[in-house]
């Protein structure tokens, strides 16, 4: 059996024992810039990510959106451009399958690209913000953007408008942390941890968490991470590909993720 064939195995049938034992088993995914690579929006690190080109010092800060926020909102409006026309792909859409199966409770996610939420998930909390959201530092407005920007947006209060993302050396909203970590410690059986490079904190210190009240780890990520010595499964290869398969094996009469992706691209 491949090693792949092996871990996936292994997954499931760790899942479905605790299924067994468990009524109410509670799942939660963990997803990062991975997720949505089949989507072709790039991913931060690795190669062609988005930083390769850009120092994120450069972009994603309050000093440098203070110091040039021309440039800043340039960045932030190709990317909106790039992801727009993008699509959920099959690993966005096994989530989905399993959170109409009730065994999914929340989708934490620190991508920014509503691709979670254009697959059909409900439950997702947003840890870093979301790319088609400008908000005012002066009055609080937040505005929705369904297509970048052409020129600096301002408020209707005068004030410059930013990306409603979280940048480095900001802190993420409290609320949401204290949601997400209170999910992690009383409602996970099983963490799925998709497609994140695991550097980024706070966010990086969830699985941590889970681990700490006794959940079950189960990492998709094609290759290892700071993650994998604490994950009990790193199930190594495209979250595109295997997250779907664990899926379908799982709960083989469950409506399946091509089926949903199926559905949602008729309803377009
Ligand atoms: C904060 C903006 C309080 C939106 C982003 C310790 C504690 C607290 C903070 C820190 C700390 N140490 C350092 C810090 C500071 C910093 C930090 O963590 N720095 C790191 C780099 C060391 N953290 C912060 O500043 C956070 N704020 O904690 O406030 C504070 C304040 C000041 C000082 C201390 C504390 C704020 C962090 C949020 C930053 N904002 N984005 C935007 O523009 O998008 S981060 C950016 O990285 C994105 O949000 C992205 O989601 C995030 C994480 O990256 P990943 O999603 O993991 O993506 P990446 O490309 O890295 O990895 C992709 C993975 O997928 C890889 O593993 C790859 O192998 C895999 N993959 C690829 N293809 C596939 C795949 N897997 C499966 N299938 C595939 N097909
Ligand atoms: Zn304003």
């Amino acid at each position: 059996m491949s090693k792949k064939k092996e871990q996936l195995s292994r997954a499931i049938s760790l899942v479905k024992q605790i299924m067994r034992k468990h009524e109410n088993t509670q799942l939660i995914a963990l997803s990062g810039a991975g997720i949505s690579k089949a989507s072709g929006i790039p991913t931060f690190r690795g190669e062609n990510g988005l930083w390769k080109d850009y120092n994120p010092k450069e972009l994603a800060t309050p000093q440098a959106f203070e110091r040039d926020p021309e440039l800043v909102w340039d960045w932030y409006s190709w990317r909106i451009s790039l992801i727009k026309n993008k699509t959920p792909n099959l690993a966005h859409y096994a989530l989905v399958t399993l959170e109409k199966a009730g065994l999914l409770e929340c989708v934490l996610t620190q991508n920014v690209d509503s691709l979670h939420q254009r697959a059909g998930i409900e439950n997702i909390i947003e840890l870093h913000g979301n790319i088609f959201r400008a908000r005012c530092e002066k009055c609080h407005k937040r505005i929705h953007l369904d297509h970048a920007p052409k020129e600096l947006p301002i408020c209707s209060c005068g004030k410059l408008l930013r990306p409603d993302v979280v940048w480095f050396g900001e802190s993420l909203d409290s609320r949401l942390l204290e949601k997400s970590q209170n999910v992690l410690t009383n409602q996970c059986d099983v963490l799925l941890v998709i497609g994140t490079s695991g550097i980024v904190y706070p966010v990086a210190s969830f699985p941590k968490i889970a681990k700490k009240n006794n959940a079950v780890i189960l990492e998709f990520n094609i290759q290892q991470t700071p993650i994998s010595h604490i994950a009990d499964v790193l199930i190594q290869g495209k979250a595109e590909k295997l997250l779907p398969e664990f899926v379908n094996r799982l709960l083989p009469d469950a409506p399946s993720p091509s089926e949903l992706k199926e559905e949602g691209v008729k309803t377009k």
